[in-house]
């Protein structure tokens, strides 16, 4: 893959100032370029009764049955699910989560090093803002591109201080296997050839997206992360810090998140749906903010090459169940994804057959 296709997703990015830098100063009422009116409260009463799936990785590789099929249903009605025992190393979650929080309280003068160039995705600030009306999520947001090793930005990646750089290389390679095996474990559920899928994940791209939401004297009129589904395959994502905020659309109704302790949360992405010929569903979510506390998270997100076309797997189009997605080189899903406003799983449509 040319190293520069992933750097180029992003090309009609504006510049926004840092929320983080915003959130120090004394203030009881926010800017109006951060009030998102009428947004529908979350269903606390709902998720009383309906948290996503939990599910074991150790029951999986054991071939457990019920585990498998506890899975299956996660992926086909939630597109959202806890991993516990996922058998990555304490110690690694440890250190990437000490790092990332040292990063979001470097005094700006560091982090200004890493700010993003205009219409770049990468670096230090915002992501998806096309246009100057637009209304501004709260939040600051650090992106690099990690996987394969040669798409990472040479004026970037090699500058990430340490022990924080060392933290996320080890993190990344963690997570990449992680990633494989849970591809391997949704080719078994579905009943395809594994290569089906694989192949399509040999050098799997990545990405991180390290969150960092202030706190907020107004949180119900303000939004960090606005409704999205992801584009990518497989997003498996960090709780760095007890502050919870992660919420997804479950029967129309917004449903909070309560992450364990060192669990992953991990999600279904539009690629993902695509590939398997909306099988597994990706899912909206979004993320709120606390009025006093700070909140840090980590998304990773796994996705075919670059150069790779994606469409229906073959073995899951059948009479009964014809190609719902047309087919799309991955880069250009990615553009035309990044070129936009998040808004709730709507950018799938372009893919959409209609009819089908
Ligand atoms: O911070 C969260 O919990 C959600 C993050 C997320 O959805 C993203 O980064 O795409």
């Amino acid at each position: 893959m040319d190293p520069q296709i992933a750097n180029k997703l992003g090309t009609s990015l504006l510049l926004v100032p840092s929320v983080h830098e915003l959130a120090k100063q004394p203030m009881t009422i926010v800017p109006e370029r951060y009030i998102h009116p009428n947004q529908d409260p979350p269903s606390v009463e709902f998720a009383t009764s309906h948290q996503v799936p939990v599910i074991d990785l150790n029951k999986l590789l054991s071939e457990d049955e019920n585990e498998l099929e506890k899975f299956d249903l996660a992926c086909k009605e939630w597109g959202f699910f806890q991993l516990i025992n996922h058998g990555i190393n304490p110690s690694t979650l440890e250190k990437v989560k000490i790092s990332v929080e040292e990063f979001f309280s470097l005094p700006m003068k560091e982090k200004k090093k890493f700010w993003q160039n205009q219409g770049d995705l990468e670096g230090y600030g915002q992501n998806f803002v096309v246009s100057e009306e637009q209304k501004l999520e709260w939040a600051d947001l650090f992106y690099i591109f990690t996987l394969p090793s040669y798409v990472r930005n040479p004026h970037l990646f090699p500058c990430i201080p340490q022990p924080f750089r060392e933290a996320v290389e080890s993190y990344s390679l963690e997570l990449e296997k992680l990633c494989m095996t849970i591809i391997k474990l949704m080719a078994k559920t579905l009943k395809i050839k594994p290569n089906e899928l694989l192949e399509l994940f040999e050098d799997v791209s990545q990405a991180m997206r390290m969150n960092c939401y202030p706190p907020c004297p107004q949180p119900e009129h303000v939004i960090g992360l606005n409704p999205h589904s992801d584009a990518g395959a497989l997003t498996i994502l960090l709780q760095v810090n007890d502050t919870e905020g992660l919420e997804i659309r479950k029967d129309g109704m917004w449903v909070p998140i309560k992450p364990f302790s060192n669990a992953f949360v991990i999600n279904i992405g539009d690629i993902l749906e695509i590939l398997t010929n909306g099988i597994y569903r990706s899912i909206e979510h979004r993320a709120t903010i606390n009025s006093e506390k700070q909140r840090i998270s980590i998304a990773t997100f796994h996705g075919p090459q670059m150069n790779k076309i994606i469409g229906p797997t073959p073995s899951l189009v059948t009479p009964d169940r014809p190609a719902l997605f047309k087919r799309i080189g991955v880069a250009d899903y990615y553009k035309g994804y990044f070129s936009r406003e998040l808004n709730g799983k709507s950018y799938l449509d372009v893919v959409r057959i209609q009819n089908a």
